[in-house]
């Protein structure tokens, strides 16, 4: 019993580790400022344009407050431009592994925050020219990929907690 939960647990690291690739980084949201209302709508795009993502990588989105904001993928730039409110939203300490090249398109579905500027277009692959972006099915077709990654990575981590 015990050897076969060890032998899972190798598996799940084993598997999260090639997901992640060896120079993976993590980068946080919006640095110290963090995820929120940011102070104007250029806010995120600034902060995702001076970093060159790899796949691999991954956004840890945090904030204060398990519900004032949350952070949710939409699949395209139309879906990301007019805001939409897609069923599925992360709480805060999720981190979302790239897994493509291609553009993920990241929004807070909370009232009008996406409206103020809560939200962030992340290319992977491709310097970050965000008026030459358009939505690669790429990144979309990921988006199952990216949360088993993460729904993998919250399993080891509640796993290492309590051990
Ligand atoms: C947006 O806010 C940030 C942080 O306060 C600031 O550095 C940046 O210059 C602002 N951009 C615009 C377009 O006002
Ligand atoms: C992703 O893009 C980078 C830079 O354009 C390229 O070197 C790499 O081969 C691409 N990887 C995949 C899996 O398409
Ligand atoms: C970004 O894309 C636009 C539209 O395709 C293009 O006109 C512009 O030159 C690009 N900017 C850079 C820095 O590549
Ligand atoms: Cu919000």
């Amino acid at each position: 019993m015990g050897s076969k939960m060890g032998l899972i647990v190798c598996s799940l690291i084993i598997m999260v580790t090639l997901l992640k690739g060896a120079t993976a980084k993590q980068y946080v949201a919006g640095d110290s400022f963090g995820w929120t209302i940011p102070p104007n709508t250029s806010f995120y795009s600034d902060w995702a344009n001076s970093k060159t993502f790899q796949i691999g990588d991954d956004i840890l989105f945090k904030w204060n407050g398990t519900w004032t904001h949350n952070v949710a993928k939409v699949s395209s730039r139309v879906e990301y431009e007019s805001c939409a409110k897609p069923g599925l939203v992360f709480l805060s300490g999720i981190s979302h592994v790239l897994t493509n090249n291609g553009s993920y398109f990241f929004v807070c579905t909370v009232d009008n925050h996406c409206d103020l500027g809560m939200k962030m277009i992340v290319t992977v692959g491709s310097p970050t020219n965000v008026s030459a972006i358009n939505d690669l099915s790429s990144a979309s077709s990921s988006s199952f990929g990216s949360l088993v990654a993460t729904l993998l990575s919250t399993i080891i981590v509640s796993l290492f907690t309590y051990v």
